[in-house]
């Protein structure tokens, strides 16, 4: 049994560092009087939409991507304001670099919120919850800013803990304890189940994450498909051995529409395609990544699909590059083959945190991203057709 402690397996310990009501808080800094009253933060026109709300607005039950109008029934005193996000960004890259003080391991994983790897820190930092305490007070202290660590063997029980630990706290889970922890939440909290799965599961009778894990092995993959339910089943008992770095496969951004009759007018899908493109576009900026370039995707009514893309001269987050570029691709199609197409859609590709290189588009002010939220806003206040570009 000699030197059998030595041999036990060492526990992962991953943090996952969140940021509370992280566009309010870094709004609160700026302007102190928004301390302590309900702040809304999105979209202020008729059609906008909340990006996010502090935790004075949620106890009204105001929350993110909700239509701004539905947060103004439920929480009418609350301010509401558009936000900065040249400013938000700039703010998450100094948030990052405190995080990289602490772990040579580094994952971000949104504007403000990254994984850390944590393990066989404890001899030179001590124990982790204290850890997170000195990163949480390293925060406050230089930003200003209230942030939230979840701590946990996996990314998975991390981040699922980092909900636990909100706001402005730490909450640990150990590996033994972690299928424990899981089993009596809803399915939702788990990350990756939607309201579709979501929905399949409740025709199981399946409403927590220990009944996922309990549940028959026929129906569960009837309902999730035959990988995924094996995989979610795994993840429900708390079970994750993704790496941190997941393999340099960057995610795209998209979106698409299926039309209830076939299109052929140009004018219409040129409308549908703008508001395809704005709506990935503010999903990019939302995630503090740039584009190498955008592709299009074309349904024709025989059900033969296409695909068209084409990479920026540099990566890119502004609406006017998006928009562009896919609708010289839709034109370019369309030349190629005028029939009429019941399905359109539109994808970001490349997504990194490459800064915007120099480039004639950068120099263009119209093509910087901060002039989409400029547009946004006053399209927000005046109406979508309040205001074109050139192109238009
Ligand atoms: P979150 O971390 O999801 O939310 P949060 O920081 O505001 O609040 P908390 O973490 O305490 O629950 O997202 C970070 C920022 O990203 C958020 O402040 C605003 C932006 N965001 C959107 O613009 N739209 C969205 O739908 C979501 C979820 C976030
Ligand atoms: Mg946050």
């Amino acid at each position: 049994m000699l030197g059998d402690s030595r041999k036990h397996d060492q526990e992962r310990v991953i943090f996952h560092v969140d940021l509370d009501a992280f566009y309010v808080e870094v709004e609160r800094q700026a302007d102190p009087s928004l301390r302590g009253e309900p702040v809304v933060i999105g979209g202020i026109g008729p059609r906008g939409v909340v990006s996010t709300a502090s935790y004075e607005a949620r106890k009204f039950g105001v929350h993110s991507a909700m239509p701004t109008a539905v947060a103004r029934r439920l929480c009418p005193q609350a301010i509401y304001m558009r936000g900065n996000h040249s400013l938000y960004r700039d703010v998450s890259k100094k948030f990052m670099n405190i995080l990289r003080q602490y772990s040579p391991e580094v994952v971000p994983v949104s504007v403000d919120e990254a994984y850390l790897d944590m393990s066989g820190t404890e001899r030179l930092y001590g124990q982790p919850i204290e850890v997170a305490d000195v990163i949480r007070k390293a925060v406050r202290d230089e930003l200003g800013l209230p942030a939230s660590i979840g701590i946990g063997p996996s990314k998975l029980v991390a981040k699922v803990s980092t909900e636990h630990a909100k706001p402005d706290g730490v909450f640990q889970v150990r590996e033994q304890e972690a299928e424990a922890f899981f089993a009596p939440q809803p399915v939702r909290n788990l990350p990756g189940i939607g309201p579709k799965a979501a929905e399949s599961l409740a025709a199981l009778n399946i409403s927590t994450l220990g009944e996922i894990a309990a549940a028959p092995t026929g129906p569960l993959r009837r309902a999730l498909g035959p990988n995924l339910a094996d995989h979610v089943r795994r993840r429900a008992r708390g079970i994750d051995s993704a790496p941190l770095r997941e393999h340099a496969k960057s995610k795209s951004i998209s979106s698409e529409t299926t039309f209830s009759t076939n299109v052929s007018s140009r004018a219409k899908l040129e409308k549908v395609l703008k508001r395809l493109s704005e709506g990935v576009g503010a999903r990019l900026r939302k995630s503090g990544k740039r584009a190498r370039g955008v592709s299009i995707k074309l349904r024709y009514g025989d059900f033969t699909t296409i695909t068209r893309q084409r990479t920026f001269p540099a990566p890119g987050d502004g609406d006017q590059l998006i928009q562009e570029t896919a609708h010289a691709l839709l034109v370019t199609a369309m030349r190629q083959r005028g029939d009429a197409i019941r399905l359109l859609g539109v994808a970001l590709t490349g997504l990194g945190e490459q800064a915007a290189q120099l480039s004639l588009l950068d120099q263009n002010p119209m093509a910087d991203s901060d002039t989409s939220e400029a547009v946004d806003a006053i399209r927000e206040r005046y109406g979508s057709e309040a205001i074109s570009r050139g192109s238009d």
